[in-house]
């Protein structure tokens, strides 16, 4: 069972390395979540509906601002974290200097070389709201690299928070505007044409809800989700396929091919009638509106069943989204077909999918908690093998982005 750090060893944690590496304390400290979607995969990019939840697992950030022109970011951890660089025992520190908005603008985005997460925390510092200056920064986090649970964003949120404390802007953005500042850095210093999920609901989730996101108005509504006896399980393949940088902006594409086949601004504005009368003969794009169209629909669903508290509704709107994604999709791979095929037949879970970006990462599952013990131990037994193994994050809905004050 993967265990999650509290906010307060967390805290503990980011302060000591910030001590170590720049020999004072931060003023300020803050965090941003992880997100496991429920369901409404691959829809966000076609202005459809999406239904996460923050995670427990954070990224937590401590910062001072310092006379200088350069930004240092330190990065490190113990057993409870997660490194940024895979493999790298030590303490990371990266320099570079304050960006220039205007300049990155006009001569393109000057990437930080070698070292992919700090493009991340630059990203965010060209998209925030006023002109930064210098300052030192640690990081620490809990979210896992490349599980689909969204490190990146939780990364690009947290420094947003970050540069809220230390760089007060007079009129502070709304919340929609934040997480589009973040997704821009993502686009623009990551290089992926992801959606909005990720950073909405890392900026807007609250305690004991899903967020459920119409990525067409940007609208969000809190879903109430709490039950005591319900519980809401994340297990790491721990497979990455490469596959997946470069089959992301392909989905997109054929997604805005189908729309446009049908006359339409985006998939959301689709039917399945439309699709069966457009005669699209490329089978491929057909299966890919297929699913985006269908899973849209499965949101609407689910949020009904939410309000009856239908978790067999919820858990076969879920199944079916496993299936749809697999076949029609085809973002999942041999792995995580094999830890869902073993979650939906273990007695007492409601249903269980791939979540996320795909080819590899993570499949969530919702399961009565008197058996997740159990199911835990099933799917160890027919997942495990020499070269890997899974790990399990037992997860409520959390809230997003935030200040972390001691005593609170
Ligand atoms: C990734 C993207 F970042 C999201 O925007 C979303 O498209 C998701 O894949 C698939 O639902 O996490």
């Amino acid at each position: 069972l993967g265990r999650t750090a509290s906010l307060e060893e967390l805290h503990h944690e980011v302060e000591s390395l910030f001590l170590r590496e720049f020999g004072c304390k931060p003023d300020s400290v803050v965090y941003a979540p992880g997100r496991v979607n429920i369901i409404g995969e691959h829809t966000d990019y076609n202005d459809g509906f999406v239904l996460p939840m923050a995670l427990p697992l954070v990224t937590m950030m401590a910062g001072k601002r310092i006379e200088s022109n350069v930004v240092n970011v330190v990065t490190g951890g113990k057993d409870v974290t997660t490194r940024l660089t895979p493999g790298s025992p030590k303490d990371i520190c990266v320099s570079f200097p304050v960006p220039d908005p205007k300049q990155e603008r006009r001569d393109g985005a000057q990437r930080i070389p070698d070292v992919e997460w700090a493009n991340y925390v630059k990203g965010v510092l060209v998209n925030y709201k006023r002109l930064c200056g210098a300052f030192n920064s640690a990081i620490v986090s809990t979210v896992p690299l490349g599980g689909g649970l969204s490190s990146s964003a939780a990364l690009e949120v947290a420094t947003y928070t970050l540069l809220e404390q230390l760089f007060p802007i007079d009129h502070p953005v709304t919340p929609v505007e934040k997480a589009l500042a973040c997704q821009e850095a993502e686009h623009v210093y990551a290089n992926v044409p992801c959606g909005i999920m990720d950073q909405f609901v890392s900026v807007m989730a609250t305690e004991n809800h899903l967020l459920c996101i119409d990525c067409e108005s940007m609208r969000v509504t809190q879903v109430p989700f709490q039950n005591p006896h319900v519980v809401v399980l994340i297990t790491n393949s721990n497979v990455r396929h490469n596959l997946g940088s470069s089959e992301y902006p392909v989905r997109r594409q054929q997604c805005e091919a189908a729309s446009k086949a049908m006359g339409k601004r985006s998939l959301r504005l689709c039917t399945l009638e439309d699709l069966e009368a457009a005669g699209i003969e490329d089978e491929t794009i057909k299966r890919r509106a297929h699913h985006v169209i269908s899973e849209n629909a499965r949101v609407q669903q689910a949020i009904e069943s939410l309000k009856t508290t239908d978790y067999y509704r919820l858990g076969a709107l879920m199944n079916e989204s496993h299936a749809s994604l697999r076949e029609d999709f085809a973002v999942s791979c041999p792995e995580i077909d094999l830890l869902v095929d073993i979650a939906q037949r273990q007695p007492g879970v409601y249903g269980s999918r791939i979540t996320g970006g795909g080819f590899g990462g993570c499949t969530v599952t919702l399961v009565k908690r008197s058996h997740v013990d159990d199911l835990m131990k099933a799917i160890y037994d027919g997942y495990a093998s020499p070269e890997r193994r899974p790990n399990f994050y037992v997860c409520n809905a959390s809230g997003g982005a935030a200040v972390f004050n001691t005593g609170t």
